[in-house]
Order: C-alpha cells, then structure tokens, then sequence
C-alpha cells in the first residue's frame, strides 16, 4: 500500500478537511499529521482546543490509518520518518507564506520520487461560517483573557507590537512573514499610553483619560483575536486603579503595566531630562496588591514597571523593588532602560534569574534596538514589547505625502508610495 500524508492544522472538521481525506484514500493509506500547539501558533491563530483534544478530534475520524505529531510547520522531520509517497494539501499552499512550506515539501519528496497533491481549496458559505465561528470564539473575553498566559507557556518570548485604533489592530492581527524557512507572527498587542495619546495629538502625561483608552481598547477588540498587555502608566490614585483593573479584566484585557512614578507622569524616554517622582515602595506595594485582591480571574495580570534605571536610581534599588513588587502580588516585572546599549537591562535580568526563575520579565526594547529576541529569552525575558515602532513609521509616511502634495500641486508624485484603493477597501473584511 501507498502512504499518502497530511498535515492538519484546525480545531474543527468540516467538510474541506473530509474532502482532503476522501482524494488521499484514492492514493493509499492515509497518516494524517497533527501540528503542535507551538509550531500552530507560529503562524495560524490560536487553538481554541488543546492539542490532546486536536487529536482525539482527527482520531475519531474514518478512514485514517494512523496520527503522526508533526512538531514543524516544515516537513523534513515527518518525511524522513513516514516517507510518504504522496503529501496532499488543498491548494491553498501555493501562494502566500505557505508557499515555502509547499516548495520545501517538493523538495523532500523529489529526493526518492515522492508526489504532491494539491486538492481545490474548500471554501463555501458553510466553511466560512466555521471559519468567523471560531475568529469570534477568540475574541470572547473568556478565551482571550487567559491567552497571555497560555502563550508564556508556548513562546520562548512572547512578541508584541503596539496598537492604537482598528487599524493598526489589523495589522498586529493578520501581519505573517515566512523568513530562510521560518514563520512568524505577534502573539499580543499593547496599547500604549504615548501612541495611544500621539494619535490624539495628546501629550502622554496621562492627560487621555481611560473612558478614551477604554475606547481604544474596543476598537482594537472589535477586529482582533490576540491577547492585549494595557499600559496603565501609573494606574492613578489607588481607589481607582481597582476600578480599572474590573473594567479592564472583565472586557477581556489579560494584562496591566503600571509603572512606579507618581505625581505628574511623563514618557520615561524624557528621562532625567524632566522633573518625575519616583513612588515609594511601600505605596506601589498597596497599589498592586490591592489590584491583585479586586480581580476575579487567575488569568489577569497586574505587571510593576520599574523606573529605577530610566531615573538613575541604581541596579540595586531596581532589584529591591523588584523583590518587593512580587511578594505584593505581581504577576510579572517590566524594567525599563533608556540606554542604547542593552547591559544594564541584561545585568539587571541575570541578577533577578538568579533570585527568582519564575516571574515573567517584560521588556521594551525602543532604545537599546540591537538586541535580539533570542538573546533577550537567553537572559530570561518574556516578553518583548515593540512599542511604538507602527506609530513612528506611519508618521513621517504620512508628512511626506502630504509636503509632496504641497510641493507638486497634485497626488501623482506620491502614488506609487500609497497602498492601491482596491488594496484598503478589501483590507477591511465584510461580515
Ligand atoms: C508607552 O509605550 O507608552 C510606554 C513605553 O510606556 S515608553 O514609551 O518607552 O515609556
Ligand atoms: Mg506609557
């Protein structure tokens, strides 16, 4: 007998995936491969069963004759071990980022005359229905509230990228890039306070207040699935941070960064550059854990940002605070480092790793850029937060356009520049 292989990566079996396994059965016997939690996420949306559940699902199927863990989304390991003579995919591998997996399996199976099967791609209204039924699953705050942490149990570094209205939540969302054979996709978004207040002309001095940020959230929440990490800057008055930690916790948020200033809050990159006060530890200390006793869920976050290294306080009080922060209840610890060189973020990861292995470390790196997202988990960081790279890029696009509009007297000049208007308006799905 043949073996035909394929790789199924869905949570829910219509009748695409049955179609794929009626052609294979025409060409032997049928393996059917379960992609991994880790290799799914790297480039589909977020399993809404777990991996056990995935495969007692394909199990209960007929007509296979075995389940294979597949634990790449490239197929090298699975061929050397099945070589199967056929691998069957619908045939919506040939364009887009699952080219690379296609042009990757073709080479596999041409080393010993194996074939692929390209099946037309399945996609009616019942399809469709499957498809939004699953998207909204994950936009339930239940599901995806609790995905911050599902993902710092899958992710080396959980990658964010900041988010400021629908549109750059779409793009946090749907951004996927295949690179030298690997994918990639961000796992959260953060809704910072300094983008979040540039995109209102606003300075980020906490003047936007949170009936507006809670509206940014929604708006992001209305087109996106992913899990979002809220900058709370200094959370306020402590009567209120409570508030604000049930509002944020019960619409689906999975996290809160306040950072440990007070009084009038400037953007820390300002530095030493403007007056900021520094809060005591003790009074932080309330502020978290009296955050902590107000939440319902295991899944919420409260997060202390520490500003000891932004202020010029020292290493050793930035690790002071941060032994203090997590006996008051947090969840996780940021540091922040206005320096273009990554050392003292590294020292102070290394120093904390040694005392504690477990607290999540949150870092962002705006300044100290070079640094990778791999050397950053080799120090034991977490999460990455990329958090305001989409504002500064759109900015300076969009003065262009409008100082050459000015200059040319028209909009010619500037349209090879712009997205095509067929391009926005289908960027935008219908319901
Ligand atoms: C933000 O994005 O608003 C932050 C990070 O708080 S930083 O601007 O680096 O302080
Ligand atoms: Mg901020």
């Amino acid at each position: 007998m043949k073996k035909v292989y394929t790789c199924f990566c869905t949570d829910v079996i219509h009748e695409g995936h049955l179609n794929i396994i009626r052609e294979a059965q025409k060409f032997g016997e049928v393996y059917v491969g379960v992609l991994t939690d880790e290799a799914m996420i790297r480039f589909n949306r977020f399993p809404t069963i777990n991996f056990e559940e995935r495969i007692k699902l394909i199990k209960e199927l007929d007509g296979i004759k075995d389940i294979v863990i597949q634990s790449d989304i490239m197929y090298d390991a699975i061929v050397k071990k099945l070589r199967p003579d056929y691998v069957i995919h619908g045939d919506n591998w040939k364009s887009g980022p699952l080219k690379a997996v296609r042009d990757n399996v073709e080479q596999l199976l041409s080393t010993y005359g194996g074939k692929i099967i390209d099946v037309p791609y399945t996609y009616n209204e019942n399809v469709k229905r499957v498809d939004a039924q699953l998207k909204e699953k994950l936009s339930m705050p239940e599901y995806r509230r609790k995905r911050l942490k599902q993902l710092l149990k899958l992710r080396p570094i959980v990658k964010t990228i900041e988010v400021h209205s629908g549109l750059t939540g779409l793009i946090a969302e749907k951004t996927i890039v295949e690179h030298g054979g690997e994918f990639d996709q961000f796992d959260a978004m953060w809704i910072s306070s300094l983008c979040d207040s540039t995109a209102k002309g606003k300075p980020d001095i906490e003047l936007v207040d949170m009936t507006s940020r809670f509206r940014t959230i929604d708006d992001v929440m209305e087109v996106t699935t992913k899990p979002i990490i809220f900058d709370g800057d200094t959370g306020g008055l402590t009567e209120h941070f409570v508030y604000t930690v049930r509002s944020l916790e019960r619409i689906g948020v999975s996290a809160v960064i306040i950072e440990d200033k007070t009084g009038l809050k400037k953007n820390s990159l300002f530095g030493t550059d403007v007056e900021q006060t520094q809060d005591t530890i003790e009074h932080f200390c309330e502020k978290i854990s009296s955050g902590k006793k107000v939440q319902l869920t295991e899944d919420f976050m409260i997060i202390a940002r520490i500003e000891s290294l932004i202020l010029e306080r020292g290493m050793e009080d930035a690790l002071n605070r941060a032994r203090a922060y997590v006996k008051a209840g947090a969840d996780g610890i940021m540091i922040h480092s206005r320096k273009k060189d990554p050392a003292e973020i590294l020292e102070f990861c290394d120093k904390f790793r040694v005392e504690d292995n477990n607290t999540p470390i949150v870092v962002v790196p705006s300044s100290f850029n070079t640094i990778t997202e791999a050397e950053l988990a080799e120090h034991g960081v977490n999460i990455v937060i990329y958090a305001n790279q989409l504002t500064r890029s759109a900015f300076p696009a969009m003065e262009q356009t409008a100082k050459d509009i000015l200059k040319y007297h028209r909009a010619k000049e500037v349209d090879s520049r712009l997205m095509p208007i067929k391009d926005i308006i289908s960027l935008i799905e219908e319901l």
